[in-house]
Parts: C-alpha cells; sequence; structure tokens
C-alpha cells in the first residue's frame, strides 16, 4: 500500500468506526453490530407498518405507528410527515425514500434475566434508506421506536443539523418484566392530564407501569388515635374514582372535584397503553383505610379509625362492592390491594383477607393482585402464592430472598434505594430524587443498584439478576404531607431523572451487559434527552420570542391575554401594579394555566391550594414587583423592601409532631394578566426565561 494510500484507509477505519457506534442512551441497547454505510433521515421519511400485522393487538403496531409518527415530527421540528403506509414490501437499501418499516416475526423469542420469555424486545437493521424494527409483539416495536427516537435527539442534541443512523444489526430486550414508578395520588390530588404526562415521559426510558396508590389519608397519630378524640372525622383522606351518580358508594367520595369520573381515568389509561404503560390502580385496605371509615365509621376497627376491623359482618362485603365497581375500569391484568402496615395481632384476619379478595377479584375480573409486603406472623395461615409481593421495608415486611425461595414473586421497592417523598421528608430519611450514588455505586460490591439488590448493607439480602421469582421494581414517591406541600410540577421535578436512571437499572441492571452506561454516559445524555422527550411539555418549554424574553408588554393594561398558557422555571417576572381603591384585594393579577397570582397578599395559587406572600400591596401608588422561580423556589423582590427576597412558602404538618416550612415553585402563570375583576393597573410586564 502507499503512504496515501494507508492513510486514505485509515481515514476510512477512522470514519467507519466512529459512524458505526450507537449513541449512548437510556436506557443502553443490549448489542449492536455495525456494518457499513448510514441511514440518513430527512422530512420525506416514510413509516410503513407491515399490512398483515398492522391491526392485531391492543394497542396495535398501527396505533404505536402513529404515535412514533408524531414523536418523530416533535423529535426532528419536521412540519408533517406523510402518512403512514400500510405494505408488505420490506424496504432494502435500494429504496428511494428513506423507509422505516414495522413489523412483526413471530419466530423472535426474548428472555428476561431469568429466562421467562418477554414480548418487550426488538430487532431492528439499518441499512442506506432502510431502517427496520421488528419484534415478537407490538409492545416490542413500540420500545424500538424510542431507541430511535433518543438515537435522533442525542445527535440533534450534539449539535447534528441533520441525523443519520449507523448500518449495522441491533437487538435490544429487558432484563426484568416489570419496571414502574409508583405515585402516591392518595394523599395528593393530581389531574388525569397530569398522569398521563407523566406516562409519556416515563415510556421514553421504557418504564411500563404506572402503579397508583389511589386511596390514603394523612397520617396524624394525634387526630388518629388520641383520646376520645375526633380528630379522624376531619382528616384529609381521599379515595380517586368517581363513583357514577347514584352510586351506592357516592359517599366514599365527598370531595367530587378531587376525583377521577370514569371518563377521565380511561382516557389516562388509554394514552397510558398507548405509549407502552399499564396503569396498576391500588385501592389500600385494610389499613390506610380511614376514607373507607369516614364514610361508614361502624366498620372501624376500635381505636384505629384508618384499619378496618376485618371480623365486623359488612366489612369485606363493603371492599368488595368497591372492587365490583372499579374493576371493569382497569386494563391492567393486575391491581394491587395495599396491605400493609395492618395489626400483627390480627395477622390471621388479614391473611384470610388478602387471600379472599386474591380469589374474588380473579373470579371477577382474571386478574391477579399486589399486595405490599407486610410482617404477619401466624403459625395456621399463609398469604397465597398467586399474590404478587411488593418488598419495601427491613424487617417489618417478610426478608425478600426468603419469600423468593418460598415460591413468592417478588418486586422491589426498597425503600433504601426507591422511596422519595414529596418535598421533603422527615429528618432527610429519602433524598429529593432518586439517590445517584446509591444506584450508580452504592450497592454491596460497589457495582450499583439493580432489582436484584435489596439492601445497601448486606449483600446477603440481595439476589442475583436471574432469581426466577423476582419480578421487577418499582420505585414510589409518596405524598405524606398532603395536597399543599407541593404542586404537581414539583413532584415532576423529584421524579424525572429518577424515572431515567431507573429505566437504565431495570431494563439493563449494573454490569449485566457489557453496553450498560456509565454514570458519566448517562449524566451527559439524559438533559438532552429530558428536553428532547415528546408527546408532553412537563417542562412548561416555551420558545422566546427573541433573547430570552418571553414577552414584553411596555403598555398599561387591566386586562390581557397573552397566548401563552404557562412557563416552567426558571424565569423571572417583573411589572408595575396599582391596585385601585375600588377593591384593593379584588381579582388576580396573573392566571396561567398551573398556577394564578391573587391580589390580595399576593397570594399563587395552584390546583387549588394556596399560598400567600403575606404582602398588602399599596393602593395609592405603583409598587414593582420581580417575581424569581427556580425549580426549588419561587421568592418576590419588591421594591419597598429595597432588595430582599419574599418567598413563597408551604407549611407542613410532619406527622403531627412539628410543622416544617418548605420553598414552592411556581410556574408562571403566563396565560393572562388582570383577570377575575381586578381593579387597577398593571404595566411594563415583561417575563424572561433564566438561565
Ligand atoms: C370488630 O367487629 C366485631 C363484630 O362486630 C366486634 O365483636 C369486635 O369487637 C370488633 N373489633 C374491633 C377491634 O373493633
Ligand atoms: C437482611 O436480612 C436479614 C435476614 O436474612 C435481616 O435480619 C436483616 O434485617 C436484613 N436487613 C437489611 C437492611 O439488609
Ligand atoms: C392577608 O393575610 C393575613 C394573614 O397573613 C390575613 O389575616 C388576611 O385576611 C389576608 N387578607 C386577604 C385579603 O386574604
Ligand atoms: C376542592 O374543593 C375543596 C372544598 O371546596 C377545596 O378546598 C379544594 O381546594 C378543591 N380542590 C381543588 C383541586 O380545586
Ligand atoms: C397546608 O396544610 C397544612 C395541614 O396539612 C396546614 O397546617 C397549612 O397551614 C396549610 N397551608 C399552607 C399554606 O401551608
Ligand atoms: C428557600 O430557598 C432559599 C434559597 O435557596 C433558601 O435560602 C431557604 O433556606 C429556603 N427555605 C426553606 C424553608 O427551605
Ligand atoms: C448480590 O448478591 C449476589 C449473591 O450474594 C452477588 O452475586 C452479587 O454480586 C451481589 N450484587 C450486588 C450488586 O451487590
Amino acid at each position: 500500500m502507499t503512504l496515501l494510500g494507508s492513510i486514505g484507509f485509515l481515514a476510512f477505519l477512522v470514519l467507519h468506526v466512529w459512524g458505526a457506534v450507537l449513541e449512548p442512551q437510556i436506557p443502553s441497547v443490549a448489542s449492536f453490530t455495525p456494518s457499513s454505510g448510514t441511514f440518513k433521515l430527512s422530512p420525506s421519511v416514510r413509516i410503513v407498518v407491515e399490512a398483515k400485522y398492522a391491526k392485531l393487538c391492543s394497542p396495535s403496531l398501527l396505533e404505536y405507528a402513529s404515535t412514533f409518527r408524531a414523536d418523530l415530527e416533535d423529535t426532528l421540528s419536521y412540519a408533517a410527515l406523510a402518512p403512514i403506509e400500510l405494505s408488505s414490501v420490506v424496504p432494502d437499501s435500494l429504496s428511494a425514500i428513506p423507509t422505516i418499516y414495522l413489523s412483526l416475526d413471530p419466530s423472535l423469542e426474548y428472555k428476561l434475566y431469568n429466562g421467562r420469555s418477554t414480548d418487550e424486545g426488538y430487532n431492528f437493521q439499518v441499512s442506506p434508506n432502510a431502517y427496520i424494527i421488528k419484534g415478537s409483539a407490538p409492545l416490542g416495536v413500540w420500545w424500538g421506536t424510542r431507541t430511535f427516537l433518543q438515537q435522533a435527539a442525542v445527535q440533534l442534541g450534539g449539535g447534528a443539523k441533520t441525523v443519520s443512523f449507523p448500518a449495522g444489526k441491533g437487538s435490544d430486550s429487558p432484563g426484568w418484566e416489570v419496571r414502574g414508578f409508583m405515585l402516591d395520588a392518595g394523599r395528593h390530588w393530581f389531574d388525569t392530564s397530569f398522569l398521563g404526562d407523566l406516562c409519556i415521559y416515563a415510556s421514553y426510558f421504557k418504564i411500563n407501569e404506572m402503579h397508583l396508590h389511589a386511596s390514603d389519608n394523612l397520617w396524624n397519630p394525634a387526630f388518629l388515635y388520641g383520646d376520645g378524640n375526633e380528630g379522624w372525622k376531619n382528616l384529609y383522606a381521599a379515595f380517586r374514582f368517581q363513583p357514577p351518580a347514584g352510586s351506592a358508594l357516592d359517599g366514599l367520595v365527598p370531595r367530587k372535584n378531587e376525583s377521577w369520573t370514569k371518563q377521565e381515568f380511561m382516557d389516562m389509561q388509554r394514552t397510558c397503553a398507548n405509549h407502552g404503560v399499564a396503569v396498576i390502580p391500588e385501592v389500600d385496605t385494610p389499613g390506610h383505610s380511614l376514607v373507607i371509615n369516614q364514610w361508614k365509621p361502624e366498620l372501624m376497627e376500635t381505636g384505629a379509625p384508618d384499619h378496618l376491623n376485618l371480623s365486623y359482618p359488612d366489612t369485606i362485603p363493603t371492599i368488595k362492592s368497591i372492587w365490583d365497581e372499579f374493576l371493569p375500569w382497569f386494563s391492567a391484568p393486575e391491581v394491587s390491594i395495599g396491605a400493609d402496615e395492618y395489626d400483627a395481632a390480627l395477622a390471621n384476619d388479614y391473611i384470610s383477607f388478602v387471600n379472599e379478595m386474591s380469589s374474588y377479584i380473579s373470579t371477577k375480573s382474571g386478574k391477579s393482585i399486589r399486595i405490599w409486603g407486610t410482617n404477619e406472623p401466624s403459625t395456621t395461615r399463609s398469604v397465597s402464592k398467586d399474590i404478587t409481593i411488593q418488598h419495601w421495608d427491613f424487617p417489618g415486611d417478610d426478608i425478600p430472598v426468603q419469600l423468593m425461595s418460598n415460591g413468592y414473586r417478588v418486586i422491589n421497592s426498597e425503600q433504601a434505594f426507591l422511596y422519595l417523598d414529596g418535598k421533603t421528608s422527615d429528618g432527610g430519611q429519602f433524598p429529593q430524587e432518586l439517590d445517584q450514588d446509591l444506584l450508580w455505586s452504592g450497592a454491596p460490591g460497589g457495582k450499583g443498584w439493580a432489582p436484584n439488590v435489596f439492601s445497601p448493607t448486606d449483600p446477603t439480602n440481595n439476589t442475583s439478576v436471574d432469581a426466577p421469582n423476582l419480578r421487577g421494581a418499582i420505585f414510589a414517591l409518596w405524598n405524606d404531607w398532603g395536597n399543599n406541600a407541593t404542586t404537581a410540577l414539583e413532584v415532576y421535578y423529584q421524579l424525572a431523572r429518577s424515572m431515567a436512571v431507573f429505566g437504565e437499572k431495570t431494563w439493563a441492571g449494573s454490569d449485566v451487559r457489557p453496553s450498560g452506561l456509565t454514570r458519566d454516559q448517562f449524566d451527559a445524555v439524559y438533559p438532552v434527552l429530558n428536553a428532547a422527550a415528546p408527546g408532553q411539555n412537563l417542562n412548561r418549554v416555551v420558545k422566546p420570542k427573541h433573547g430570552n424574553v418571553v414577552y414584553e408588554y411596555p403598555g398599561t393594561y387591566g386586562s390581557l391575554n397573552t397566548g401563552i398558557p404557562s412557563v416552567g422555571p426558571p424565569y423571572t417576572l417583573s411589572f408595575r401594579v396599582k391596585p385601585d381603591s375600588r377593591d384593593p384585594n379584588a381579582g388576580t393579577l396573573f392566571v396561567g394555566t398551573d398556577s394564578k397570582l391573587h391580589v390580595a397578599n399576593l397570594t399563587f395559587e395552584a390546583a387549588g391550594q394556596s399560598y400567600a406572600l403575606g404582602y398588602v400591596l399599596p393602593k395609592d401608588r405603583y409598587t414593582s414587583v420581580e417575581i424569581h422561580a427556580t425549580r426549588e423556589y419561587t421568592y418576590a423582590l419588591i421594591d419597598a423592601d429595597k432588595g430582599s427576597p419574599r418567598y413563597w412558602h408551604t407549611l407542613m404538618d410532619i406527622w403531627g409532631e412539628y410543622m416544617a416550612l418548605g420553598n414552592m415553585s411556581f410556574a408562571a402563570p403566563s396565560w393572562q394578566i388582570g383577570a377575575d375583576g381586578f381593579a387597577g393597573v398593571i404595566e411594563d410586564v415583561r417575563l424572561t426565561l433564566d438561565a
């Protein structure tokens, strides 16, 4: 070879190797073998679904393809892609137009780490002008489309003007069956549009379950167990599924404005399913049942208003009647009956109840049940092995390795790794988001957490990745301090990065596959993927008009619609305001779809909760106000204060033991300036995005 020839060859090698690498993404792709060439994406790209498989299953390949098409437009900022085509002509390198071909291959088989088969795997074959994704079922192909979108997003995030994929063959499938997050929607109200968005976001990271804890109460021992105390009657308790009008269950949901109608719930459940996420509903009994006892006090265990008396004749029929009403709402093959933290002294009652509900729900609906791990010692009875146990606590709960060797199927929700609490936790027990140190390297052996790891200190409590009875893991965000501790978006801020790291650890594990992500790779790519995640706008991103300016209204306004619904932090909203003397406390200064700012005491409102700043605007002169918000706090600079900030706070009642102050983060109420009968003048309104 000549010198020039070798340089050329080397250059070819470098290019080839460079072109062949898949970009790190979340979760990592199990395997990819490059060949030569690239698939170049262009706005003329076609999405083709193999005709004979297009409509099988629900969601079908065609339904997934149409969501993918919208997501691709979103990711690439392409105007409108061509309509999806049904065809049985497999594209190849010679295709004139770049084609993404989605199909099934019933001969494909994918195995979880424990050897059970899964329908969530997919193969992809990439050549110039043909990107073929095949799975054994539509769900696998769906995950293959997430991989495609992330590869595109990472290139665009790195500044690429066009997107191209290295040619080659890949195969990918999850290590574990259950990869979920749990949201405590019992102690905190969330509307279904937020929940649907969470599913969409989670789905980008191949999370396949949203476990909705849908009934619970605040826990305040003085109100619950105080001598002769009737405090329990008014302690916040909620059940979120709204019975139909005229139902015998009407009294179970006194606060209709904080419940989901059947239609709302079913629409959200469909949105989740269309993104590969199953909704696992939980109605928690026989503990955590204050909401049922507030409705029917005769069912209460004497001295424990949040516990059901399982020996009272009407108790189990009542619980069954609740499931009778709502089971038809649920599309997942499993539901959770909670069943945590009940009296150990009533172990036999507890075990009989759990087993009876398992057979009842199975007979009624064909669904199986899950319960939280609970220490209920009995010498005569045991929980049925049809029931999956979600471990969360040592030592109160049974020991997971023992449960598994006794034949129980187990989901790992161990709190040492997987618990979060909205805004804060008592004494800092839980972190704000899943602890990255622990998840990447804090487990025994320094390998990082995976669903087979149950203890950060004792390797005898973890098991191997291929343990046959280990189903996977669910991380949980609790809302122990109730509705006013957080806004829904603050809860999203705690969940967002947690979902991504959890996606990697439950799909790939820690150090199981050579392609698994390193922490550095994860840290580098997560911000790009967070910003690119399609189908929702939980970050409440808006395009600034120019520079960092969302809008500027230099004039004087009593009322004005801006056309911008809401803007996520960090931002600065500045304005001058003079309420007039007709009613200086009337009305709202700013309204947005996530928040409002009332004139009175400069009170922020979000989802029905109010947070007063406690500042009364003078009515005889203009006040200049600058509102600064980040994901951690919101404060105002008011001219009269000469530069000292005032923070919007919440006050959280921690187990009835002490009150804790917390900062509040609000999205900017950007939709309307001056509303709800505001009397006065607002001027020089300016909303800018902060770096
Ligand atoms: C539970 O109900 C039974 C039957 O009514 C009653 O005898 C018993 O005292 C109740 N137990 C408690 C702890 O409330
Ligand atoms: C680990 O398991 C043992 C029993 O095998 C148990 O006694 C211990 O409390 C467990 N705890 C933790 C945190 O690992
Ligand atoms: C403003 O707040 C104070 C206490 O902080 C309260 O007494 C007053 O009623 C509030 N005023 C309005 C109009 O909300
Ligand atoms: C529902 O109504 C109650 C009672 O009026 C109110 O306190 C609560 O803030 C409302 N919730 C929402 C989400 O608006
Ligand atoms: C929030 O709720 C708690 C009770 O859970 C209450 O004590 C507190 O005053 C409420 N309001 C604010 C603004 O924090
Ligand atoms: C609110 O945030 C500010 C700025 O980070 C901090 O100084 C303050 O301590 C926080 N307040 C509370 C109650 O957490
Ligand atoms: C967990 O324990 C198993 C069995 O003792 C061991 O093989 C594995 O390396 C441990 N893994 C971690 C991450 O600690």
